[in-house]
């Protein structure tokens, strides 16, 4: 049995009964790392010591934390109208927020349908590209190609078109009918570049070769991140991401950027498509939509796309898809007070002022034991470590532990340290963040 006592909050906790996501249960309760209060551009934990927030929460928290605006607006909402149906009924709320999204989103994605998270907003995805091509019958468009080391979230239809095994091989089960475009990640040819990488845009030309493999009117959708951030920060190659837009254009096949970490001024723009000038088809957001303090989805679609689904009898529902939650009213609140701050603060373009600033802090890591690449985008970076010989996995997760005892909240993919603070951040951030990291590269074996 594991408990620990929490001085902050006074309590005695039992650690048994929560069985918790992506971790190593046994060796998190015994020595557990918990959070209780946050604020700004830190978190402090049940011991009251202050830990800096490098990774805005899990890439959600974009406009920082304890945002009283989003409190007000969520506990406002709930008093006056805690649930509504969004079937067959409505309410005014995601009809205001999707007008709003549309606003930001890149030209022409003006469709918004709801979900609840990022799993469910791939999901949406990839069966609305699915009964897209049925709709024009087109119904032999039934193959998705997804990326290797891409995380699309842990559904069926996600970790079917991902590509990172551990999130794959327990479970026996994906979709039929699913290829994989090669991952970009190239430390041969790219190591230690700044922004994105200078070659690998011919990784897309393997979507040719799936096209000669099964045949355009075969394959329905191709999915990928415009940088794949939980695989440990991948960039694409400069022209990759216009080329597999081309090539998906020359063969009717929907492209769909899942946006849950790129989206909401990650890398400097609303999205990435803007900031690297690629419009998908459909697009998956999540995260950063109500700052990470509500869950909720948003999955866009181009006129296009809806406009196949409006024919037929009018009573006819045209879309059998939805969660009893899609456009919640608590939900869509917070997400209104969000993009009223990010408007309000610039947050959703501020990082272009910073970027270098961030890029030049981390690429001062180079030549630190162990390092063998450094990537950045955006407000977005990666240091990657050589893995221990036979331990893969195993330095990363020193590294990551050891910056969480000295005050610093990272990510590690393996043996990368991923890191993506939120957008408020300022210079002396950027500093504490790079200097406690190296402090802590330094001194792990
Ligand atoms: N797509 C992408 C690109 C994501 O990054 C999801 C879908 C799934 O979202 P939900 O809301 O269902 O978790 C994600 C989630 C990490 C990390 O540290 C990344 C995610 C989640 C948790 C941890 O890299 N991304």
């Amino acid at each position: 049995m594991n408990s620990i006592y929490a001085p902050a909050s006074q309590q005695d906790l039992s650690l048994d009964e929560f069985w918790m996501p992506f971790t190593a249960n046994r060796q998190f309760k015994d020595r557990p790392r918990l959070l209780e209060s946050a604020e700004g551009m830190y978190y402090t934990d049940v011991e009251g010591r202050q830990v800096i927030d490098g990774t805005s929460g899990l890439w959600c928290c974009n406009a920082g934390h304890g945002r009283k605006e989003i409190a007000e607006a969520v506990s406002k909402q709930i008093s006056k109208m805690d649930f509504a149906p969004t079937f067959q009924m409505g309410h005014p709320l995601p009809f205001q927020l999707a007008e709003r999204l549309v606003e930001l989103a890149p030209d022409g994605l003006n469709r918004v349908f709801f979900t609840n998270s990022g799993s469910e907003s791939v999901d949406t995805a990839l069966k609305i590209a699915l009964a897209y091509h049925r709709a024009r019958g087109e119904g032999t468009r039934t193959r998705l190609i997804g990326r290797e080391l891409g995380y699309h979230g842990v559904g069926f239809g996600g970790i079917s078109v991902g590509g990172m095994v551990n999130n794959r091989k327990a479970f026996g089960v994906q979709l039929p009918g699913v290829d994989h475009l090669p991952h970009t990640l190239d430390l041969e040819r790219n190591a230690f570049t700044r922004g994105l990488p200078k070659h690998g845009v011919e990784y897309a030309d393997h979507l040719e070769r799936l096209v000669n493999l099964h045949g355009a009117e075969n394959i329905a959708a191709v999915i990928v991140e415009p940088m794949s951030g939980s695989a440990g920060v991948i960039l694409p190659p400069q022209g990759y991401l216009k080329r597999l837009r081309e090539i998906t254009e020359k063969h009717g096949i929907l492209l769909i950027f899942d946006e849950v970490i790129t989206g909401f001024g990650r890398v400097g723009s609303p999205f990435a498509s803007q900031r690297w000038e690629v419009t998908p088809d459909i697009m998956t957001t999540a995260k950063g939509l109500t700052n990470g303090a509500i869950p909720m989805g948003a999955v866009f679609a181009s006129d296009k796309i809806q406009d196949a689904f409006m024919h037929g009898p009018d009573g006819i529902i045209e879309l059998f898809h939805g969660y009893t939650y899609s456009g919640h009213p608590v939900a869509a609140a917070a997400a209104l007070a969000t993009l009223d701050i990010y408007a309000r603060d610039g947050l959703l373009t501020r990082i272009r002022d910073l970027e270098v600033y961030w890029q030049e802090g981390l690429h001062s890591l180079k030549g630190l034991p162990n390092v063998i690449d450094i990537r950045n985008t955006g407000m977005v970076g990666a240091v990657h470590l050589a893995s221990r010989d036979g331990a893969p996995g195993r330095r990363g997760y020193d590294v990551f532990e050891g910056c969480f005892w000295s005050g610093l909240m990272v990510r590690n993919s393996g043996d990368i340290i991923a890191m993506a603070p939120p957008l408020i951040v300022e210079k002396s951030h950027i500093d504490q963040i790079i200097n406690t990291l190296g402090d802590v590269i330094r001194r792990t074996p």
